[in-house]
């Protein structure tokens, strides 16, 4: 069960944020405010606190906070992002880290190893760790050593098509995962029910598990009666605004 979450609001540089085109449009910044608020409420149903961090106008993407750090049960994780307009966001996320965490727990990916929140799926005490253009050999190596000294582990998924691993992968417990794409044939998935998203209902594949429910994106009738069809409550949570940036529910959150 998770208890907390941490949240970043979007700043108004937000329509700057990198993006790879696949979801055309720029992003209108009061709209997106307006649907960050109710991300939140969402979360907030679930039975979460969520701490609510303020907009960095330094950082276009800076709402996407599960990038720049990875949080687990046991230990926390400042991460070293791949995208150099990202890189300093670590040292954003860190003071709230500190509330959470106590300084011993708290570690850091450095120098040539980069890493990507988005590019982490935690399955229980495993996580899968895409190969991306954010994450590398480097980075993995060192978040593998961190996991290791609390008896946690990791393997590695090289990535073709997406941007980071949960983009098209997600796990939503009781042995449920949400499989889109280069992800339906992968081996590293074959043990798990694989829910198939429909073609054309891609971007629905980052939905997030929230204490038995599901927050799905709205707008994607296919994925929405797959994932009720599975046993779950479903939130849904228009998210349009943040897609043309490439991010989904998932990246919009620290969950713990
Ligand atoms: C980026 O390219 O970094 C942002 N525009 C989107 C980040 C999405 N984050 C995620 O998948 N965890």
């Amino acid at each position: 069960m998770f208890k907390n979450c941490i949240v970043r609001k979007p700043c108004k540089a937000l329509v700057e944020g990198i993006t790879s085109g696949t979801y055309p449009g720029k992003p209108d910044y009061e709209l997106a405010c307006r649907q960050h608020e109710h991300y939140i409420e969402c979360l907030k149903q679930c039975g979460v606190q969520v701490e609510v961090l303020p907009a960095l106008e330094a950082y276009p993407d800076s709402v996407f906070v599960e990038d720049p750090a990875v949080v687990t049960r046991s230990c926390a994780i400042i991460t070293n992002p791949g995208a150099a307009s990202r890189n300093g966001e670590k040292n954003e996320i860190l003071p709230a880290i500190r509330k959470f965490y106590p300084e011993e727990k708290i570690h850091f990916i450095t120098g040539e190893g980069h890493l990507d929140g988005g590019d982490v799926m935690m399955v229980g005490d495993h996580f899968y760790v895409g190969l991306s253009a954010r994450t590398n050999a480097e980075g993995l190596r060192q978040f593998a050593e961190i996991l290791a000294k609390y008896g946690m582990t990791c393997s590695e998924v090289p990535l073709a098509e997406v941007l980071h691993l949960k983009t098209g992968v997600n796990y939503i417990e009781n042995n449920n995962m949400l499989v889109s794409g280069e992800f339906v044939e992968k081996p590293d998935f074959e043990k798990f029910h694989k829910i198939l998203i429909p073609e054309g209902e891609e971007y629905a594949a980052n939905c997030i598990w929230m204490n038995g429910s599901v927050i799905v994106p709205e707008g994607y009738p296919g994925v929405e009666k797959l994932v009720k069809e599975a046993g779950y409550q479903v939130i849904l949570c228009d998210t349009s605004e943040f897609r043309k940036l490439d991010g989904g529910l998932s990246c919009m959150s620290l969950r713990f």
